[in-house]
């Protein structure tokens, strides 16, 4: 390595020494040597006439200041540095960039055809000269010139204010943002398109131009993505008051995107997975996934671009409320408890992954060499559980309240996490002085229960204790205030009111103490408390249920998401139990009365569909490792195949007959209709591993109107190896070869193939006409699938796995270390496993460590993953 990577640390901010009011840029575009002028006007806030400017990938040809020649400037390791400035002045830089050479996709870059931006975290200091960081906002007018015939499109942010025509063939459009922005926010897009229009007008009356392009021949695609912009904007106006600021909304889908999407200002940037779909090509969770990410971005508009972050170790200000916007939004439309439920698998699964990893963080951290690497579950999810918890102790009104004093306050300008909590605070007047801990403090908090009724006094006490383990990047942990949400049951279901000291109290403990008992009056008998409602808290619960507790909860709780959780924590009991009868050569065995409490469920009258089928899916390998500091995969993978095996057997008649009538004759993306598909595909997966299957499952998919359901088809035999797998592969294959983004189910389906000879087909598919290692998705899609959906044979005890990921990660390393950087998760966790796996993953990250040219995404997670 040329140097060793140095980390910034949160404490060191210091704000910047120049700002920038207004930058004028200029790109003549071509694919090897696109010209871009910038002209920024900037003023010195510091006595500092030196003015440091980020700069990487750049040919410099020349710097004026206030149109002079400027020769006092001197490049360095990742920039520039000008000196002898006056106090005041214009700054002209010419650079030249080469945007077809650029496979990192960060920058200027080319996907397919056309050209495009990605500049988050620090992408804009790859187009020119700059001060590439949050605090730094200015007005940005941009010229983009272009071939005309290849380039007929040509867009920026804001609001288009001129264009003409060259000679040569070539032509230009001027775009201008009224709104002060970061770096980061801004975009270009040139290109040849189809368009999708479409009009929003706002509730006070702003007319809007919507326009979603899409590459040619895919219109038919786009209009689920238009449905859910226009709810979007419709959702956050009568949710949180917020209206559209620009006259127009531009949507553009690109096949070469690092992550989902890009919320620059009036142009985001979109992977074309979360934009395309119609019923043909995309699954229901495709759809969902497009509402979504379409809310996402929209939402940032606000949360993000009109109050932005000060620095990027503030993250979670714009990306954890965002995700909670999100989320309510998919709430608000669809089935909570279902997205609920959805949002908890993650924090449960790879964020607790996440928080017990080498790569453990605050949402807010403390220290970082590459910002790429922390757009994470634990800054994204966890953070948008700790607004969460706000909103839960505040109560919906107090909380809009405070978004309303953080909009007053904060925008147009750079923001931290503590002027949001403050201003929830101030607008509340709930204290939040202890609650801050949850943006400083790493891990994940176990909370320990203890319940005792007294039948003399008629009380009920719960004594609750925290506790959170050391991390990896943090010794010492302090007890937190977490809002712990319960409900006390009689046992004939009806609810108790909770009195503590004589006073009716709410369903929120607040627990703040390493140790605490709350004591409830009035009791007439032993109660089932239903603990962690909602999951109000991220933390891990501890209480010891009786498997009739459990059973009583999964029917008879209030709350669609406690009879889920019931029946998840019921399922673990025996998932816990059976891995160890595994490991002891015994029996995996499920008592009845677990087998019951489930086909109780499936035979609900009451309960929707699509809860039902979530109450029915199985804790996933990686989260059921999570549960262990010595990850058993072989065990684990053999538990959790048999207990399907056993509620298939024990179950086919209900899940048999709820697969034949829920059958819908036409295809709908109602909330309601795919709710029912879920369900019934959940029957299907299970209906796979009784002596039907094959016959089942091979008809599903010849006669399937619709992604979700060939998918369902094709997963199912996938999973249950059945004799059809691979014909319905071969014919998948067949009809959408020549469309790499429907071929991102197959390829997923090849990486999480659970066959023997699972790495060696991989291998072969890389070879298919529609992978390419060039692109993102088709590397998540097939590589990340094997890494992270194929614990089985991915960690096959000959090694193959990991020597297959060690190179690959060495190529990546250099074409696109964004991805790579993604890719290597799960190598990190290597401590989990047994002695021979640890020293084999080892050597793959000790090799990619010896590396001269190791990036600086890659050094942060080896290196903290082999010294930790
Ligand atoms: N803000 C972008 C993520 C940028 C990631 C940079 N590596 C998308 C989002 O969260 O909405
Ligand atoms: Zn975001």
């Amino acid at each position: 390595m040329a140097q060793t990577p140095q980390a910034k640390y949160r404490k060191d901010y210091t704000p910047p020494s120049h700002t920038i009011s207004s930058i004028d840029l200029v790109f003549d575009l071509y694919d090897n040597n696109t010209k871009v002028t910038a002209v920024s006007k900037v003023t010195q806030l510091e006595q500092d006439n030196v003015l440091h400017l980020d700069g990487e990938h750049l040919k410099l040809t020349s710097i004026e200041v206030n149109e002079e020649k400027w020769t006092r400037f001197e490049q360095v390791e990742g920039g520039i540095v000008i000196s002898g400035l006056p106090q005041e002045f214009e700054l002209k830089v010419v650079t030249e960039i080469d945007p077809e050479a650029n496979t990192a996709l960060e920058g200027l870059y080319k996907s397919g055809g056309a050209f495009c931006t990605q500049c988050e975290a620090e992408g804009f200091r790859r187009i020119t000269y700059y001060l590439d960081r949050p605090d730094v906002l200015a007005k940005y007018t941009t010229k983009v010139i272009a071939d005309k015939t290849q380039y007929p499109y040509l867009l920026s942010n804001g609001n288009r204010i001129a264009e003409g025509v060259l000679e040569n063939g070539r032509h230009w459009v001027q775009w201008q943002d009224p709104h002060p922005k970061p770096a980061y926010l801004f975009a270009l897009v040139a290109g040849d398109f189809d368009v999708l229009r479409d009009k929003y007008v706002t509730k006070s009356g702003r007319n809007v131009e919507l326009e979603i392009f899409v590459d040619k021949g895919n219109l038919d695609r786009a209009s689920h993505a238009m449905t859910s912009l226009i709810n979007s904007m419709k959702w956050d106006e009568e949710r949180f008051d917020l209206e559209y600021d620009l006259d127009i909304y531009m949507i553009v889908a690109v096949d070469f995107f690092n992550m989902g999407a890009m919320e620059n200002k009036g142009l985001n940037i979109f992977n074309s997975k979360f934009v395309l779909a119609n019923e043909q090509t995309a699954t229901d969770t495709d759809y969902l996934g497009i509402e979504a990410v379409i809310g996402h971005e929209y939402f940032h508009n606000w949360t993000g671009n009109r109050v932005t972050c000060r620095d990027w170790f503030q993250l979670s200000l714009k990306e954890g409320l965002t995700v909670f916007r999100d989320q309510e939004f998919s709430s608000d439309l669809g089935s909570r408890a279902v997205n609920r439920i959805n949002n908890v698998r993650i924090i449960r699964g790879p964020q607790f992954a996440e928080d017990a990893s080498p790569m453990s963080h605050p949402i807010r951290p403390e220290k970082v060499i590459e910002m790429n690497n922390f757009y994470t579950l634990t800054v994204y999810e966890k953070g948008s559980e700790v607004i969460r918890m706000m909103h839960t102790l505040l109560g919906e009104e107090a909380f809009q309240k405070g978004m309303k004093l953080y909009f007053q306050r904060h925008d147009g300008t750079a923001a931290t996490c503590e002027d949001f909590v403050a201003a929830m605070e101030d607008a509340s007047g709930v204290d939040l002085k202890q609650f801050r801990l949850w943006y400083s403090q790493s891990g994940t908090p176990t909370v320990s229960i203890e319940s005792e009724y007294n039948s003399e006094k008629q009380t009920y006490s719960l004594v609750v204790s925290q506790s959170t383990e050391a991390t990896h990047d943090q010794q010492d942990k302090q007890p937190l205030h977490i809002p712990l949400d319960i409900e006390l049951y009689t046992n004939n279901g009806q609810v108790i009111e909770l009195q503590c000291n004589g006073v009716r109290v709410g369903n929120i403990l607040n627990v703040t103490e390493e140790k605490q008992t709350f004591v409830f009056e009035n009791v007439t008998e032993n109660p089932i408390p239903s603990l962690l409602r909602d999951f109000s808290a991220p933390v891990i619960l501890e209480y010891d249920y009786s498997d009739d507790e459990l059973a009583f909860l999964m029917t008879q709780a209030k709350n669609d998401f406690s009879r889920w959780d019931a029946g998840q924590t019921l399922l673990a009991k025996y998932i816990r139990s059976n891995v160890t009868a595994v490991q002891g050569n015994k029996d995996i065995t499920l008592p009845p009365s677990l087998i019951d409490a489930f086909r109780g469920v499936l035979l609900s009258e009451t309960l929707e569909p699509a809860l039902i089928a979530e109450v029915m899916t199985l804790p996933s390998h990686n989260e059921v490792s999570g549960w262990y500091n010595r990850v058993d995969v072989d065990a684990i993978a053999k538990v959790l195949k048999a207990i399907k095996v056993k509620l298939a057997n024990a179950l086919e008649d209900e899940f048999s007959s709820l697969y034949h009538t829920l059958q819908q004759a036409q295809y709908s993306i109602t909330h309601q209709a795919i709710g029912m598909r879920s369900l019934r595909n959940t029957a299907l997966s299970y209906l796979a591993y009784t002596d039907n299957g094959n016959q089942l499952i091979n008809s599903q998919y010849f006669s399937a109107n619709n992604m979700t359901d060939t998918i369902a088809a094709m997963s199912s035999a996938n999973s249950a190896q059945l004799e059809c797998r691979e014909t319905l592969m071969a014919d998948y294959s067949e009809k959408w070869k020549h469309d790499g983004l429907v071929m991102d189910k197959w390829f997923a389906l090849q990486g999480s193939n659970p066959a023997d000879n699972a790495l060696e087909v991989i291998k072969s598919t890389m070879d298919h006409e529609s992978f390419s290692l060039k692109n993102p998705n088709r590397i998540r899609n097939l590589i990340g699938s094997f890494l992270n959906m194929n614990p089985v044979q991915f960690h096959a005890k000959s090694g193959e796995g990991y020597l297959f990921a060690g190179k690959i990660l060495k190529e990546l390393n250099t074409s696109n270390p964004q991805v790579a950087s993604r890719l290597i998760d799960p190598l990190l966790k290597f401590r989990k496993y047994d002695e021979t796996r640890q020293s084999m993953i080892k050597v793959e990250l000790e090799k990619l460590r010896a590396m001269d040219n190791l990036a600086n995404d890659l050094f942060e997670k080896v290196s903290k993953a082999l010294d930790s």
